[in-house]
Parts: C-alpha cells; sequence; structure tokens
C-alpha cells in the first residue's frame, strides 16, 4: 500500500463525513449562499473549529463570487488548494541528524499512544541504519515497561530501566549517560500520562527536562507532543497547557483512522502553528506516516494525490 492510501485509509471516516455532507448541500443546485453555509456546518461537524471553518469558507466564497466556482468539483479542488496552504507551514520533519545523542522526548497524556509511536520512531530510525536506544520514563506501572520492551526486542534494540514506581527523573538521567558512552544517534524516552506522587505532571517533565539538559547541552532536541484523535478539539486545550509548561517541538497525531473529527489538525495548524511531525493511522509497527500537507489535504477531501 502506497503512503498516501494509507493516509487515505486512515482519513476515511473524516473525509465520508465532509464530502457526504459537502456533495448533499450543492448536489444538483446551482452553487448559492446556502451552500456556503452547508459547508461551513461540514467542517464544524468535523471540528475544524469556528475561526478556521469561517477563514477557509470566506477564500472559497471570494471564489465563487469571482466565478471562479461553479461545479462541486470546483468546490473540492479550491478547498484541497487551501486546506494545503494553510498546512504547509506545520509540516516540518524532526531535524535528527543535527546532534548526537539526538534526545527525543515523548509526553502526552494517559493511552494517547505515546509507547506504541515510540515504537514505531524507533521502528523509522532503525530502518534509516540509525542506533536507537529507549528509555521507560514511564515508572507509573510496571506493564508500561514491559509495553516497551515487548516492542524493544522486535526491534533489537536496548531499553534503559529502573523499578517500578521510581524516580523518572532519574531514568531519563541514566538513559542519556548511556546514549552517550554507547554512541547512540537518537535517545527516545517514554513518559508516563500519569504519576504515583501528588506532582503535577508538568511539573515532573519540566524535571526530566532539565536532567536531560544538563547531560546534554541543547537536548532534549525534540519534545514531542502525542495527543489522540478521537479526542477532536478537545485535545487544542491539551497542546496549550503541554506547550506553555514545556515549549514543544512538535505533535504526534494518533488513532486518525478511528474518528471522523480529522479537521482538528487544521485549527492545530492555523492557532497554534507548532509542527506536526507524524500520524498514526493505526496499531501496527509501519502504521505512523510523516505529515503532508499535500497529501492529508487530498485525503481529506479528494480521491487522488495528482492535481
Ligand atoms: N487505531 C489506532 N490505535 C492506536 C494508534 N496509536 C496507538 N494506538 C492504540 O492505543 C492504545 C494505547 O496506546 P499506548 O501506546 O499504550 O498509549 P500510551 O500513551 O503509552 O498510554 P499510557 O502509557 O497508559 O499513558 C493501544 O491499544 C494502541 O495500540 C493509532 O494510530 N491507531
Ligand atoms: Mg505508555
Amino acid at each position: 500500500m502506497s503512503l498516501f492510501d494509507k493516509i487515505k485509509n486512515g482519513l476515511a471516516r473524516t473525509r465520508d463525513q465532509l464530502r457526504t455532507r459537502i456533495e448533499w448541500v450543492v448536489k444538483g443546485k446551482p452553487i448559492d449562499e446556502d451552500a456556503f453555509e452547508g459547508i461551513e456546518e461540514a467542517l464544524i461537524l468535523a471540528d475544524a473549529g469556528f475561526e478556521t471553518t469561517e477563514i477557509l469558507v470566506a477564500s472559497l466564497k471570494e471564489k465563487w463570487k469571482r466565478g471562479q466556482i461553479k461545479t462541486t468539483e470546483d468546490i473540492q479542488t479550491s478547498m484541497i488548494e487551501e486546506v494545503e496552504k494553510l498546512l504547509l507551514p506545520i509540516e516540518r520533519h524532526i531535524p535528527t541528524d543535527s546532534k548526537k545523542p539526538f534526545v527525543i522526548l515523548t509526553i502526552g497524556v494517559n493511552g494517547v499512544g505515546k509507547t506504541t509511536t515510540i515504537a514505531k520512531l524507533a521502528n523509522i530510525y532503525r530502518t534509516s541504519k540509525k542506533k536507537v536506544l529507549l528509555g521507560a520514563c514511564d515508572t507509573f506501572r510496571a506493564a508500561a515497561v514491559e509495553q516497551l520492551e515487548v516492542w524493544a526486542k522486535r526491534l533489537d534494540m536496548d531499553v534503559i530501566k529502573h523499578t517500578e514506581g521510581s524516580d523518572p527523573a532519574a531514568v531519563a538521567y541514566d538513559a542519556t549517560k548511556a546514549a552517550k558512552a554507547r554512541g547512540i544517534d537518537v535517545l527516545i524516552l517514554d513518559t508516563a500520562g500519569r504519576l504515583h506522587t501528588k506532582v503535577n505532571l508538568m511539573e515532573e517533565m519540566k524535571k526530566i527536562k532539565r536532567v536531560i539538559t544538563k547531560e546534554v547541552e541543547g537536548a532534549p532536541h525534540e519534545i514531542l507532543l502525542i495527543i489522540d484523535a478521537t479526542n477532536g478539539q478537545n485535545t487544542i486545550s491539551q497542546v496549550k497547557t503541554f506547550h506553555e509548561a514545556l515549549n514543544i517541538t512538535g505533535i504526534v497525531v494518533t488513532k486518525l483512522d478511528g474518528t471522523a473529527k480529522g479537521g482538528f489538525i487544521l485549527p492545530i495548524a492555523h492557532l497554534l502553528k507548532i509542527p506536526i511531525r507524524y500520524i498514526g493511522v493505526g496499531e501496527k509497527m509501519d502504521d505512523l506516516i510523516p505529515f503532508s500537507a499535500r497529501d492529508f489535504s487530498r485525503a481529506l477531501f479528494g480521491d487522488k494525490p495528482e492535481t
């Protein structure tokens, strides 16, 4: 399956909802003001958010007034163009080659797909011949470490771990030291979405970050927030909270395959402007795809990658 097919499959539910609604408001009638209201509704139902939806629909309307939009296909083409323009600034990949060890700190609330994403990401780096080490800073439950170890075994790489309930920052310290000593290219740290102690999650993540910076100058080079697409627009407040506390450098959106609310990526691009590094479209090792504005916009509204 091509990458585009994977994105297309992943976005099937969001696309079906959007397209059915848009076709339904437009089909068989000349395009009028009412049609744009229907398009607005379709976008909002896909969690594209009011502000972003208004801007998109306003630019479509402009084109319609200038006579550049006459058919449903014209709407589809213009929508793809506008959305691609909106997403292009956040299509920026992780600049791994710059430092060694390149340290990636993975964060996010519980259950969003952090550990699975780490495995997928580690697989991508391993495939490009990088030496990868994993750090199990999720000490909330023993099963978390085991889960990471199962993946690591399949990927043939090591995990630095402590016992359940130990200090996550101490694991980060050991993992960073080990990465330096072993000539590791990429160190990826898993963290918990919940803690044993009453310490605030953000404070704990800040502590981990400080420990890493002390060991490797400029690290963590990537603070990667994982968000779950099935939460739609609700993830926006999560992104804001984590960004304020930790200055995240990138986002991975998981579980796009399980939702019709994939439109929430548009306000993330438009309002928050934080790069989306990858999207997750399934539970398997190769279900993590580099974010592409072009492919994403086409998969959201159309069938074909060309045009
Ligand atoms: N359908 C689908 N499922 C996913 C995707 N990414 C992760 N999952 C599933 O989501 C569930 C939770 O994933 P984990 O990786 O354990 O999430 P986590 O954030 O590490 O969870 P905690 O460690 O408990 O905080 C698992 O069943 C994964 O298989 C995705 O892109 N698509
Ligand atoms: Mg986990």
